[in-house]
């Protein structure tokens, strides 16, 4: 399968952990052979994808060299591989990921947004598997290795923070030669994160979307899961049937988090999640990704014919008397919410839509309307939820000295900068 063109859906990826020390599956999995067995049953099962990781990032895990890592994933992955599975290979050290992509490994997983090791994204922009493809990369948001005595979770907005990083991380990857449609992106759930801030990371999820890249979402087992279910009774959290404890309420977060237009989600428990995701296709429709966030970003407000006073203009006598400029705008933000709960808070209140389009019309005088329009879009995006705006000024008493309607400039900006 290709990052592009989806089989299904959402992809699964399955996560096979080849360490003594990791997360959740306690080591299990150290011998290559039962790895790789391992790693059948899940693409049995769905996965689409097996991340294949050999250091674990669990808070206070033991560092490995990039050597020990190549020991335990590479024979791995190359069996997987030639085995015609799509292996994701999940480090942080360029030479690991250079050596697996060699080996077969069709994508890279560096929850550092490749920040740890500075030669990763040039090397993942010149590693080839052995039939010669350019590699995927995937870009995790971080602050910094996982260590339980660092207390990093303080942000002003969490979810600004994260798009931010990432929209950096993600152009940082394009200048190094990896093409854009073969990045995808993930908020780093957990990694110096609270689960209210992962919670917030998912409620907001369509604000990283906006960026243009496919969202992958790893909450599986994660701390932010029990922390969510230490609420629920004892009894309803022991489950015979499933591995773990916490994946049944993982696989819900993998059914919510197709519904939110992520591109991807990996778990560690791919049947439970495979089922969610039945079921929640069937209950959208079949509905695809695509199709629903253009349904999202196709929600609207508009406001037309704002009046504005102002002085721009590049001849003096503009300055001085003024004029009336006319402004149009439109903003792009999903309105699902503010009509499921009749809910002012949860959409862009037209009234101080217009008077910050005002104000910043109206500021200290330019020459250009291209300048008012910036302006004006400038303080339309700054609305929480607005993921694109479209912002025309019109110059209808424009100094031409010509018979005419109208003179106009239209600008359209996306959230942060979209990538595209
Ligand atoms: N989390 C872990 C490891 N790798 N990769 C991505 N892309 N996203 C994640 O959220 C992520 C990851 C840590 O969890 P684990 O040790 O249970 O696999």
């Amino acid at each position: 399968m290709t990052i592009g063109a989806a089989s299904r859906r959402v992809r699964v990826m399955g996560v096979l952990n080849v360490t003594p020390d990791s997360f959740s599956d306690g080591g299990r999995f150290v011998d290559a052979d039962r790895a790789i067995e391992r790693a059948i049953a899940l693409v049995a099962r769905g996965a689409d994808i097996v991340d294949v990781g050999g250091e674990s990032t669990r808070p206070g895990a033991e560092p490995v060299t990039a050597e020990e890592e190549g020991r335990r994933v590479i024979p791995v992955v190359r069996t997987l591989a030639s085995a015609g599975v799509h292996v994701s290979i999940d480090t942080l050290h360029a030479e690991t990921a250079i050596a697996a992509v060699e080996a077969g490994a069709r994508t890279v997983n560096d929850v550092s947004g490749a920040t740890f090791d500075q030669d990763m994204l040039h090397a993942v922009a010149a590693a080839r598997t052995p039939d010669g493809a350019a590699a995927y990369i995937v870009l995790g948001h971080w602050r910094g290795v996982p260590d339980p005595a660092h207390q990093r979770s303080e942000y002003a907005d969490v979810v600004t923070e994260v798009v931010d990083w990432l929209r950096e991380r993600a152009e940082a990857a394009v200048r190094a030669g990896i093409a854009s449609d073969r990045i995808v992106l993930d908020p780093g759930l957990g990694f110096d994160k609270t689960g209210a801030q992962c919670w917030e990371l998912l409620r907001r999820l369509p604000e990283l979307s906006a960026l243009g890249f496919p969202v992958l979402v790893g909450a599986s087992r994660k701390r932010m899961i029990a922390e969510t279910l230490s609420g629920v009774p004892e009894a309803a959290r022991a489950h015979p049937g499933l591995e773990h404890e916490r994946d049944l309420a993982t696989a819900v977060v993998s059914a919510l988090a197709a519904r939110a237009g992520a591109w991807g989600v990996r778990v560690h428990d791919v049947a439970a999640t495979v089922q969610a995701l039945a079921v929640e296709a069937a209950w959208s429709g079949g509905q695809d990704c695509a199709r629903q966030t253009a349904a999202q970003q196709a929600d609207r407000i508009t406001l037309t014919g704002l009046e504005v006073f102002a002085h721009h203009g590049v001849f003096d006598f503009e300055r001085e008397q003024g004029q009336r400029f006319i402004v149009d705008a439109e903003v792009r933000i999903d309105l699902r919410r503010a009509a499921d709960g009749d809910a002012l808070g949860e959409t862009v209140h037209y009234g101080e839509l217009a008077e910050a389009i005002d104000a910043a019309v109206r500021r200290d005088p330019v020459d250009l309307i291209e300048t008012v329009a910036e302006r004006a879009a400038s303080v339309a995006l700054g609305f929480a939820g607005v993921q694109a705006v479209r912002v025309t000024v019109h110059k209808p008493d424009a100094p031409i000295g010509l018979p005419f309607a109208d003179v106009s400039v239209t600008v359209e900006r996306s959230a942060r900068g979209a990538a595209r």
